[in-house]
C-alpha cells in the first residue's frame, strides 16, 4: 500500500487526502444536549464521525447514538422527493413532484380546509424535533389556527407543569456544590450521557448518592450508596412517606418552610397518613431501606436531585408524583439554594444558557386571541391554562367526535403515529376524517402513508441551526455536506410556504436567518457574526453560573408568591374534574383494577426506559443502532418466567385489552417480579397499541406509557 493508500484508509484529514473536518451537532438525541460533532468529509460524503473535542458543552463525548450518525444520514428509507399520493391512504403509492407543485398543493388543500370549516380545523403537530419549533408555531399562528400541538403532549411538560405550579419553574441540580444526590428515576448512562460525570464527581468529593429505580442501572450499579428497587408507579407513596419522616424526625428546615412555603399544615396532614409500614407494603421497599434514604437525603445536605422529563409523569398518577418530590426539596430547604435545586431561566428552545432572546414572544405574539380552546382543553383544562399547546392524546377522539370543533386537516412536521396509544385507530380516524394531510419527515414511515402529501426534510448535517448551550454560548452550524437528493431543512420549507401560501408575516416571509436575528437582537451577538465564526461563541451578555436565591430574595412566580405545597392554580380548577391541590398519591392503575382485567392482565407493562441503542421511533431503522438489538425484546423476571415456562430468547405474547404483540423474552434479575419492561418505537411490535387512549393523567392528559396492565405468555406459533 502507498503512504496515500494508507492515510486514506486511515481517513487522515489533508490536501493529500482530500479529507476534511468539518463541524456539526448531532441532533439525533435529546435536545438538552446535542454533542459537539466532527465530520470528516471527502467528496461531498461523510466518512468518519467523532465527538468534537473543542465543543464547550460536550468536550468531545459523542454517545452510541451520535456515533451512529453516518448510518442514519445515509438510510436507504430518506424521502428523496416531494411525493403526492396515488393510492388508498395508508398503501404508500405516491408520486414525485416539484417543491412548487407541492407548495401549491399544500396552500390549495390548507386554504380549502379553512374556508369550508376553519383555521382552527388545521392542526400542526410535531413529533420529536425541536430546533424548527419557534418557526413552526408562529406559521401556525399566522395561518390563523390556535392547534399546534407537539411530543410536548408526552414529554416533559408535564414534569415542567409540576414545578410551573409548585415553585414557579424549573430547576436544575447544583450537583457542583451538593453532598447528596437524589436521583429519583435517574439513569443518566441512558437518557443522558453527560449528566453523569457531575454525579462521579460529587461522590469522589465523598457526597452520597441515593438511586430509585425499578430495575437494576448502571446508575444503581455504578454511582448508588443506597438503592431502592421500587415497585413501579408507587414513587408518589414513597415520597408522602419520606415527608413524614422528615417531618417527625425534626430533618425538616422549619425556618424554610415558614417564610417560603405555602399549605404546609395540609401537606404535613397528607403525609401523615403515610406511615413506614403502608409505604414499605406499597412500594415494596423494607422500611429500613426508606428510613435510610429519607435520613441521609435530609441531614447530609445540601442534597440535590434530577428531575425526570418522563419516567413518573408517564402515569396516570405522574403529575402529583411529580410534584411530591419537588415539595420534598421545598420541605428540607433545598430549593434555590446553593447545593440544592434552583432556577435556571431558559434561554432559546427552553435551554438555558445565562441570557434572553425572544423566541417565545416570537412563537406566541401571533397567537390567534379570539379564537376558540385548543384540542384537548376541555378534557385537560390543567393543561390548557398552564401550557401553550393543544393536548395532542385528545386528537383522536376530537377526529372521532368532530367536538367542540371538527379537525379536517393536519400539517406535521415527524409525526410518529406509533407514539399515540391506539395507533392503529388513530390512523382509521385520520383516514376516515381527515381532508388533507401533510406529513414532512427525514424517512419514509407508517404515518406519512397516510399522507397526501409527503415532503423530504434534511437531516441536522445538511442544514444550519441556531443552538445555545450552558455557558453563555449560542452557536449557528453551517451543513457539512448538501442536503441528499431533494431534501430541505424544515424552516426553509416553512418559509418558503409562508411564501408561497402569502401569510401574512414578513418576518417569516424573510427567511430563517432573518427570524433568527429578531429573535436574539439584544444578546450582544448577530447572525452575521455567528455564520462567520462558525463556532460557540461566548455572548457578551450572558451571566453564567447563574446564581441560586433569586427566588428566597424576590418571591417565587406562583399565585402566593410562595413555594405552593397546596396548588392554588390546581384548586381554581372547575372541582368537577375532581383534581387535588395537594400531591396525594393514587395507584398508577386505578383504573384497570376492577378483578376481571386484573386477574387477565396481572402483569405491570412499564416501556420505553431509555436504552444506549434506542431513540423513539427514529433509531429502529438505522442499521447500526438497529444490529445492537435486531429483535423487538421485553425484559422479564427470572421468577415468573421459570413459572411461565419461558426461557431466555423464546417469543413471547404481551396482551392488554386493547391488542397483543410479539417480542422476545430477555429473562433477567434486574427487572422485579410481576413487571415486564418493553422498548417503544418499533413497527412490527408497537407497544403503544396495547395502551388504551383514555388511560390518561387527568393533571396534564400525559398517557400512562410506564404505566399499564398487561399479561404475557410463551408464544406456542412457532
Ligand atoms: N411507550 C412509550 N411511548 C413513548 C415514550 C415511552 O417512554 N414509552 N416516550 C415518549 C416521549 S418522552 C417522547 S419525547 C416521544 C417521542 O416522540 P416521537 O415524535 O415519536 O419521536 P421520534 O420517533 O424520534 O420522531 C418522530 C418523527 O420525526 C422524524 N424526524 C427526525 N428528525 C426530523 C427532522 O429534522 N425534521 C422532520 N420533519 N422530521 C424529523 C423521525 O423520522 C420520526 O418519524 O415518544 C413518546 N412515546
Ligand atoms: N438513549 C436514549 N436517550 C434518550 C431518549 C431515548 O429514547 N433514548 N429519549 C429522550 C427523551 S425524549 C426523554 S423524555 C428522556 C427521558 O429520560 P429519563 O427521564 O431519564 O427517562 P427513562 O430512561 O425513561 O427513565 C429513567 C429511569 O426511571 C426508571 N423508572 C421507570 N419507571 C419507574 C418508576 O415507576 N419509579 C422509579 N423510581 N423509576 C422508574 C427507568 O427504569 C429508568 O432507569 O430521555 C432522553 N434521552
Ligand atoms: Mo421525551
Amino acid at each position: 500500500m502507498t503512504e496515500l493508500e494508507e492515510k486514506l484508509k486511515a481517513k487522515i484529514p489533508g490536501a493529500d487526502t482530500g479529507i476534511e473536518v468539518k463541524r456539526s451537532i448531532c441532533a439525533i438525541c435529546s435536545p438538552s444536549h446535542h454533542c459537539g460533532l466532527n465530520c470528516y468529509v471527502k467528496d461531498g460524503t461523510i466518512i468518519r464521525v467523532e465527538g468534537d473535542p473543542d465543543h464547550p458543552y460536550s468536550h468531545g463525548k459523542l454517545c452510541t447514538k451520535g456515533s451512529a450518525t453516518r448510518s442514519y444520514v445515509y438510510r436507504k428509507d430518506r424521502i428523496r422527493t416531494p411525493m403526492r399520493r396515488i393510492g388508498e391512504r395508508g398503501e404508500g403509492k405516491f408520486e414525485p413532484i416539484s417543491w412548487d407543485e407541492a407548495y401549491q398543493l399544500i396552500a390549495q388543500g390548507l386554504n380549502r380546509v379553512k374556508t369550508e370549516y376553519s383555521p382552527h380545523s388545521v392542526a400542526f403537530f410535531s413529533g420529536y424535533s425541536k430546533w424548527y419549533r419557534p418557526i413552526y408555531q408562529r406559521f401556525a399562528h399566522v395561518f390563523g389556527s390556535v392547534n399546534f400541538g407537539t411530543d410536548d403532549s408526552v414529554c416533559a411538560v408535564a414534569m415542567k407543569m409540576g414545578d410551573n405550579l409548585t415553585t414557579g419553574g424549573g430547576a436544575a441540580p447544583d450537583m457542583a456544590h451538593s453532598n447528596t444526590f437524589l436521583g429519583w428515576n435517574f439513569d443518566g448512562y441512558y437518557s443522558e450521557h453527560l449528566s453523569i460525570e457531575g454525579v462521579q464527581k460529587l461522590k469522589a468529593r465523598g457526597g452520597k448518592v441515593i438511586i430509585i429505580d425499578i430495575r437494576k442501572t448502571p446508575a444503581a450499579k455504578n454511582l448508588a450508596d443506597i438503592f431502592l428497587q421500587i415497585r413501579p408507579g408507587t414513587d408518589g407513596a414513597l415520597a408522602l412517606g419520606m415527608a413524614k419522616l422528615i417531618i417527625d424526625n425534626g430533618w425538616a428546615d422549619m425556618d424554610y418552610v415558614e417564610r417560603y412555603t405555602y399549605g404546609f399544615d395540609q401537606y404535613k396532614e397528607l403525609a401523615g397518613q403515610y406511615p413506614l409500614e403502608k409505604v414499605s407494603e406499597i412500594t415494596g421497599l423494607r422500611a429500613e431501606d426508606i428510613y435510610e434514604a429519607a435520613k441521609v437525603f435530609a441531614t447530609n445536605g445540601p442534597a440535590c436531585t434530577n428531575f425526570s422529563a418522563s419516567a413518573l409523569v408517564h402515569r396516570i398518577n405522574g403529575f402529583n408524583t411529580h410534584r411530591s418530590i419537588v415539595c420534598l426539596m421545598a420541605l428540607t430547604g433545598n430549593y434555590d439554594r446553593v447545593g440544592g435545586n434552583y432556577p435556571v431561566p431558559a434561554t432559546y428552545l427552553r435551554q438555558p444558557a445565562g441570557f434572553s432572546t425572544r423566541d417565545e414572544l416570537f412563537r406566541n405574539e401571533r397567537y390567534p386571541k379570539d379564537g376558540p380552546e385548543r384540542i384537548g382543553a376541555q378534557r385537560f383544562p390543567l393543561w390548557e391554562s398552564s401550557f401553550n399547546e393543544f393536548q395532542a392524546m385528545d386528537l383522536l377522539r376530537t377526529l372521532e367526535e368532530g367536538t367542540p370543533y371538527p379537525v379536517k386537516a393536519i400539517f406535521a412536521l415527524g409525526m410518529n403515529a406509533k407514539m399515540f396509544p391506539e395507533t392503529e385507530r388513530l390512523l382509521e380516524a385520520m383516514k376516515e376524517h381527515l381532508d388533507f394531510f401533510v406529513d414532512v419527515d427525514v424517512f419514509m414511515t407508517r404515518a406519512a402513508a397516510y399522507a397526501d402529501i409527503v415532503l423530504p426534510a434534511c437531516t441536522s448535517v445538511e442544514r444550519s441551526e441556531l443552538k445555545c448551550y450552558r455557558g453563555g454560548y449560542l452557536y449557528y452550524t453551517r451543513p457539512v455536506i448538501e442536503p441528499l437528493y431533494e431534501s430541505k431543512s424544515d424552516v426553509d420549507i416553512l418559509c418558503e410556504l409562508a411564501k408561497a401560501m402569502d401569510l401574512d408575516d414578513d418576518l417569516l416571509k424573510s427567511g430563517y436567518e432573518a427570524c433568527l436575528d429578531w429573535m436574539i437582537e439584544g444578546c450582544g451577538i448577530t447572525m452575521a457574526e455567528l455564520k462567520e465564526s462558525g463556532r460557540p461563541m461566548l455572548v457578551p451578555t450572558a451571566k453564567w453560573p447563574v446564581k441560586p436565591g433569586s427566588c428566597l430574595e424576590n418571591g417565587f412566580r406562583t399565585p402566593t408568591g410562595k413555594i405552593e405545597f397546596y396548588a392554588t392554580a390546581v384548586a381554581a380548577i372547575d372541582p368537577k374534574y375532581g383534581l387535588d391541590p395537594l400531591p396525594s398519591y393514587r395507584d398508577s392503575l386505578e383504573d384497570q383494577n376492577d378483578p376481571d382485567t386484573k386477574a387477565d392482565y396481572p402483569f405491570y407493562l412499564c416501556t420505553g426506559a431509555r436504552v444506549a441503542y434506542s431513540i423513539h421511533s427514529r433509531s429502529q431503522r438505522t442499521p447500526w443502532l438497529r444490529s445492537m438489538c435486531p429483535v423487538p425484546t421485553c425484559e422479564i423476571n427470572q421468577e415468573d418466567a421459570r413459572r411461565l415456562d419461558i426461557a431466555n430468547g423464546d417469543q413471547v405474547t404481551i396482551s392488554s385489552p386493547y391488542g397483543s404483540i410479539r417480542m422476545r423474552a430477555h429473562v433477567t434479575g434486574k427487572t422485579l417480579a410481576g413487571v415486564v419492561l418493553a422498548q417503544h418505537g418499533y413497527t412490527e411490535a408497537n407497544v403503544n397499541s396495547l395502551l388504551g387512549r383514555d388511560h390518561l393523567d387527568p393533571y396534564t392528559g400525559f398517557p400512562g406509557y410506564k404505566g399499564m396492565r398487561c399479561n404475557i405468555s410463551k408464544y406456542e406459533g412457532g
